[in-house]
């Protein structure tokens, strides 16, 4: 871990003083952008990234990139400074109490080390906690004092973190398939987490087997134009009942069974429909609503399936993907989002924090190759815009393209700053309704009348971007989008798309 993304504060500056040549610094201007950066950062580079934080008062700013963090699965070592040592029995300012305990419960493991000493070792620790599966956040609290003690270096150390299923599991997974006439795989984020895309593919095909995609699935785990591709389960219960009633054989991949945002009664499952489930994450297993669950890494687990079926592939039953509905040409959301996919590089990786496009998202923009959609799983907006960043850093030779709502910006628009700052060839989409319609959505989903005005209009997205030193055009017409478009994917700097939309039609559910 040589790229540090921190904000800084009087008890760091012992340990940022002296700063190592090889390592990097990233500065951000809000420590839930520091945060949400090293999450794209660590699931892009598939290592664990390293936070550095300023006491509370910076924790607190970070806790709902945490959360996220937390819900993604990331490897993450955050630190935070904390007062000397020797102040601490006088609640010295900017002493964090508790320090351990305020991470929790989104943290893997939290530890402020009895000795200074202890320190190098704390962090080893919290770096191989938060890299056995399932992925996850770790925190260390360290006394500014501590960085001027002597220590000894601990040993550098292997981990083979694999968990491959139990013979048990192979056999019983290997039965389900072999007794199913209409198979079904439901593929989530922990597919692409474990680089399991191919895998899947393979087995998808063998079994003719038809391909949803997890409800709010934060990752792209199976390619969207692929032939046995039948599209995203909602998080509602009955409509999941629904879309999987077909089929004799549930297989859910790397995901919950299944995640929910609103309630609706009945079975998670119909009758006669067995649900198998493979996942790296007991508590993913603990809270499954029905179903066989077995605990295993999905790699692994699904190259050791395919060494055991019949090579020839079953016949088809890939349910055809539903044509995207024609579009008329008020500037909308789809039609920006349509616009978008035309002239989108087909490396680009997406970030996406559009609330109320994200049904338009995967109608007008099929995502096809693994690794290059990320999304944050945990639903606290915030999150993808300083992602974006921390895509780039990651990845200095591909396009990233945030697709973000105008209010899910302005929880981190300082991010912009870092994106200048470092010179990223990020395309920063802005889907401006100036609303937070999946409020006004959500509501009339639900019923509900008489909430006040989410009205965000009178927001500046071009001045604030230049505020921050990116480039920002606005576009109100559909005919200008995708030279526009084309124009930011030529340019080697970060780059910011208003786009004016009307969206007064668009469904969440
Ligand atoms: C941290 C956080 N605060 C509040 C919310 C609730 N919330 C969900 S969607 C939404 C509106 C987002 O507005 P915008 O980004 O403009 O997208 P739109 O809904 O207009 O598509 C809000 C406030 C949230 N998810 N996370």
């Amino acid at each position: 871990m040589t790229t540090v993304f921190g904000n800084p504060g009087s008890t760091e500056l012992r340990f940022l003083r002296s700063w190592p040549s090889d390592f990097r610094y990233v500065t951000a201007l809000h420590e839930g952008s520091a945060v949400a950066m090293a999450d794209a950062y660590a699931q892009l580079s598939r290592n664990a990234a390293f936070v550095n934080l300023h006491s509370a008062g910076g924790l607190g700013n970070a806790m709902g990139s945490v959360f996220t963090a937390y819900k993604n699965q990331t490897p993450l070592v955050i630190t935070a400074g904390q007062q000397t040592r020797a102040l601490m029995p006088n609640a010295p300012f900017l002493y964090a109490r508790d320090a351990v305990v305020m991470p929790q419960p989104y943290v893997k493991w939290s530890c402020e080390p009895a000795r200074a000493e202890d320190v190098p070792a704390a962090i080893e620790h919290a770096y191989h906690v938060a890299m056995q599966r399932p992925f996850g956040p770790t925190f260390v609290s360290i006394p500014e004092d501590d960085w001027d003690r002597e220590t000894v270096e601990t040993p550098l150390r292997r981990v083979i973190a694999d968990v491959v299923a139990s013979p048990e599991g192979i056999e019983t997974i290997l039965a389900a398939l072999a007794a199913s006439a209409r198979p079904a795989i439901v593929v989530g984020p922990g597919v692409d987490r474990d680089d399991a895309s191919a895998a899947t593919v393979a087995l998808a095909e063998r079994l003719g087997a038809a391909v949803y995609v997890s409800p709010l699935s934060s990752r792209c785990s199976f390619p969207e134009r692929h032939p046995n591709f039948a599209g995203f389960l909602a998080p509602v219960r009955t409509h999941v009942v629904e879309r999987l009633r077909e089929h004799d054989l549930v297989l859910v991949l790397g995901a919950p069974v299944f995640t929910y945002h609103v309630f609706t009664d009945g079975p998670p499952i119909a009758e006669g429909t067995v649900v198998v489930q493979v996942t790296d994450d007991p508590d993913a297993v603990a809270s499954a609503a029905a179903g066989t669950s077995i605990v295993a890494t999905l790699r692994a687990t699904l190259d050791a399936v395919l060494a055991r079926m019949p090579p020839e592939p079953r016949a088809g039953s890939g349910v055809a993907r539903a044509a995207p509905r024609p579009l008329v040409d008020t500037l909308s959301g789809a039609l920006a989002l349509r616009a978008l996919a035309h002239v989108l590089p087909a490396d680009a990786i997406v970030v996406e924090e559009a609330p109320s496009h994200r049904n338009a998202l995967h109608e007008y923009v099929p995502i096809e190759r693994a690794g290059t959609f990320y999304a944050a799983a945990s639903g606290s907006l915030g999150w993808a815009l300083p992602a974006a960043v921390g895509a780039a850093l990651a990845r200095p030779s591909r396009r990233i393209v945030a697709i973000l709502g105008d209010g899910s910006s302005m929880y981190a628009i300082t991010a912009l700053w870092t994106a200048a700052r470092f010179a990223l060839p990020i395309t920063f989409v802005i889907l401006d309704n100036a609303s937070y319609a999946a409020m006004n959505q959500f509501g009339r989903f639900l019923g509900f009348e008489g909430m006040p005005s989410f009205d965000l209009a009178g927001l500046d997205f071009v001045r604030a971007a230049e505020a921050f030193g990116v480039r920002g055009v606005r576009i109100e017409l559909a005919g200008d989008l995708e030279e526009a478009f084309r124009a930011c994917f030529a340019s080697p700097l970060p780059t910011l798309v208003d786009v004016a939309v009307d969206d007064a039609a668009a469904t969440i559910y």
